[in-house]
């Protein structure tokens, strides 16, 4: 009998419409299921494995690469070396973007990736997630070059993450919706589990890194410090609930509300996290569900890439408390 049990990720994306590169877009999508499940498989046994702690490498970031960051990432090229659909992937682990040597133009799309996120978390058994964006090659006439990456959060055409939790989820857009499926480890399917996610416009918690507080700008303090004071019309004091990783943050925020906030400091003023493989997917997630994202002056998905590894501020969630930031940091209150 129709609609007995949740669909599964092929058979939800296999409606994905023609002129929204359907069949091709599923494709990838299954493909991001099929490291989901790869790399969650290490992450359930990773205390039983060696792959815990550093490999001793630093990222082109400066952070030091951690054995789960360089699983995932090799994970990631294997699994879309192989796949039709992708002639690139770029990386927040790698320097520069691997050209896979597909032939023809079927390899229409780029794939942008954060392997790992949470980095901070990975030896201590807390939540994880992978961050992706898939966009259209300019021109399929000519090889793609790094240029090509530099396109727009409004240009992607697929966006979303796995998360890494109690539960393995998978939650993306195409631009029609936001939808997660939950990974049945019973049958190895991932599975409908939220259709159409709209967040609130308002939330009760914020997310925040307060240790690096005296690196924030005045505005930026005062909107933290409003958060805390008692105001039953406003519904504050907002409670704190910073995991560690943005997944898991934004995640939250997608289903109760709220903000995740990592602003410009003094010395940093463009922040800690990348536009390209953190900022424009979730940015586009948690547009696509009526929230926002923002830098506090600008919204995320309508800067226009200058590097690869460009970082932002950002301001993300339910669209009231983004505005309301906003009109901090601008000191427009
Ligand atoms: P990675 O992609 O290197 O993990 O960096 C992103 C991140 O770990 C976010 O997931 C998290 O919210 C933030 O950085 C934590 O940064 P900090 O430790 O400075 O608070």
């Amino acid at each position: 009998m129709p609609g007995l049990f949740p669909l599964t990720l092929s058979q939800f994306t296999g409606h994905l419409p023609a002129s929204h590169h359907g069949r091709a877009l599923s494709d990838i999508l299954l493909q991001i299921g099929l490291l989901g499940k790869l790399v969650s498989s290490d992450l359930r046994r990773a205390g039983l494995l060696d792959i815990l702690g550093v490999t001793g490498q630093t990222n082109v970031q400066g952070e030091s690469v951690k054995k789960l960051d360089e699983i995932a990432n090799d994970t990631f090229l294997t699994v879309f070396g192989e796949a039709d659909g992708v002639s690139a992937v770029a990386s927040e682990e790698m320097e520069k973007p691997v050209f896979f040597q597909k032939p023809g133009a079927d390899a229409a799309f780029l794939l942008v990736v954060d392997p790992l996120d949470g980095s901070s978390n990975t030896d201590c058994n807390m939540p994880l997630g992978t961050i992706f964006s898939v966009l259209r090659r300019r021109d399929t006439n000519r090889r793609p070059t790094e240029e090509d990456f530099f396109q727009r959060g409004v240009d992607q055409v697929a966006a979303g993450y796995l998360f890494y939790g109690s539960s393995t989820m998978l939650v993306y857009t195409t631009g029609q919706g936001v939808h997660g499926f939950t990974l049945d480890p019973g049958i190895g399917e991932y599975r409908l589990a939220l259709e159409h996610i709209r967040m609130p416009d308002k939330g009760k918690t914020y997310a925040v890194n307060e240790g690096n507080c005296h690196k924030w700008t005045p505005g930026m303090r005062q909107y933290v410090e409003y958060l805390k004071v008692p105001d039953k019309a406003t519904g504050r004091p907002y409670s704190g609930r910073y995991s560690g990783c943005l997944v898991a943050d934004v995640h939250r925020l997608l289903l109760t509300g709220g903000i995740y906030l990592y602003p410009g400091e003094t010395d940093k003023p463009q922040g800690k996290l990348r536009l390209l493989y953190e900022a424009n997917p979730l940015g586009w997630i948690v547009e696509q569900a009526g929230g926002s994202a923002s830098t506090g002056s600008d919204r995320i998905l309508d800067i226009t890439p200058k590097t690869l590894h460009q970082r932002v501020p950002l301001l993300i969630g339910s669209r009231q408390d983004v505005e309301t930031a906003d009109a901090f940091i601008q000191g427009r209150t």
